[in-house]
């Protein structure tokens, strides 16, 4: 099937439905010059995310990983929205029960204007308090650039953390509570995922089991592209914009 045909294939059973839910990954922010985690630029100073992005390399150096988040955190803040979060903002006013579910924790999606927006694994733009002191909130926002790295808590002067889920950790009640109720739909789309890490990467195949159309947009295939109705290969920007033109 040509890229053409999978465009028109998903137009399709777009323009009937009404319940959309959407899963992304860090491909979709790619275009807005935010490396992915296994592309090419995921390693930051020779650590590889799954390294660094996790309690235990806190314990040893939070100054190391707070470099990696404030670093993060820079190159966000100078990113705009691209293509891809601006179809899907306009998918979220169009389609009665849309639901998008992000792993990225850049917050790109909400700038562009997606409301409801389920942080499946948190935000660059929160933190919370490493020691858990109980005087302030669970997870509070804090876009500020920190002078001195770890950052402190107001309340009880231990060490913030980012307010993301790191690896080894459960995810947000919340968020998959919010995930579950999103996966009974129509469609469900995984949008620059590489459908490794769980329990992310199991969304659209569970979607699929509960009768929805699944599909994939990605310029490489996935452990998910063999799973789903429909595999697209190609950047999201291009192929969101190309899918929106036709509804
Ligand atoms: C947990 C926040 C238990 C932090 C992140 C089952 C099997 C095996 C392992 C496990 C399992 N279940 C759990 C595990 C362990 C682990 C896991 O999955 N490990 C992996 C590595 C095998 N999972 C966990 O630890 C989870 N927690 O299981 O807790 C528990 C339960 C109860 C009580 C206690 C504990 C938590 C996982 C969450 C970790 N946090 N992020 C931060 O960001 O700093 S994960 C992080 O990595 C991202 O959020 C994202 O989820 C993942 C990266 O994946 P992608 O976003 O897909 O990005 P990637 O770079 O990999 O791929 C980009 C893709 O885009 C590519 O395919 C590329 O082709 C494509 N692309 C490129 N350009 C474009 C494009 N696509 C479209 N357009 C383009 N232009
Ligand atoms: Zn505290």
């Amino acid at each position: 099937m040509s890229q053409d045909e999978a465009v028109e294939r998903l137009a399709e059973r777009l323009r009937g439905a009404s319940r959309v839910t959407v899963v992304t990954g860090a491909g979709v922010s790619a275009a807005s010059g935010i490396p992915t985690f296994r592309g090419s630029g995921g390693l930051w100073r020779n650590h590889r995310p799954e390294d660094l992005a996790t309690a235990a390399a806190f314990a040893r150096d939070p100054r190391l990983v707070w470099e990696w988040y404030a670093w993060r955190r820079g190159l966000v803040a100078a990113a705009q929205p691209n293509r891809a979060h601006e179809v899907l903002a306009l998918w979220s006013r169009r389609f009665p029960r849309f639901r998008l579910i992000t792993q990225n924790v850049d917050g790109l999606h909400e700038r562009a204007g997606t409301s409801g927006v389920i942080r499946f694994h948190g935000s660059l733009w929160e933190v919370s308090c490493w020691g858990a002191c109980g005087r302030m909130p669970a997870r509070w926002r804090d876009e500020r650039t920190f002078d001195r790295l770890p950052p402190r808590c107001d309340a009880c002067g231990g060490w913030l953390r980012p307010g993301v889920v790191w690896f080894g950790e459960p995810i947000d009640p919340e968020a998959l509570e919010a995930s579950g109720e999103a996966l009974d739909c129509e469609i469900c789309l995984a949008v620059g995922t590489s459908a490794v890490v769980y329990p992310a990467a199991g969304l659209v195949t569970a979607a699929g089991a509960r009768g929805a159309f699944t599909a994939e947009i990605n310029p490489e295939a996935t452990p998910a592209s063999a799973a789903v109705d429909l595999a697209i290969a190609g950047p999201a920007e291009d192929v969101l914009d190309r899918v929106d033109r036709r509804l």
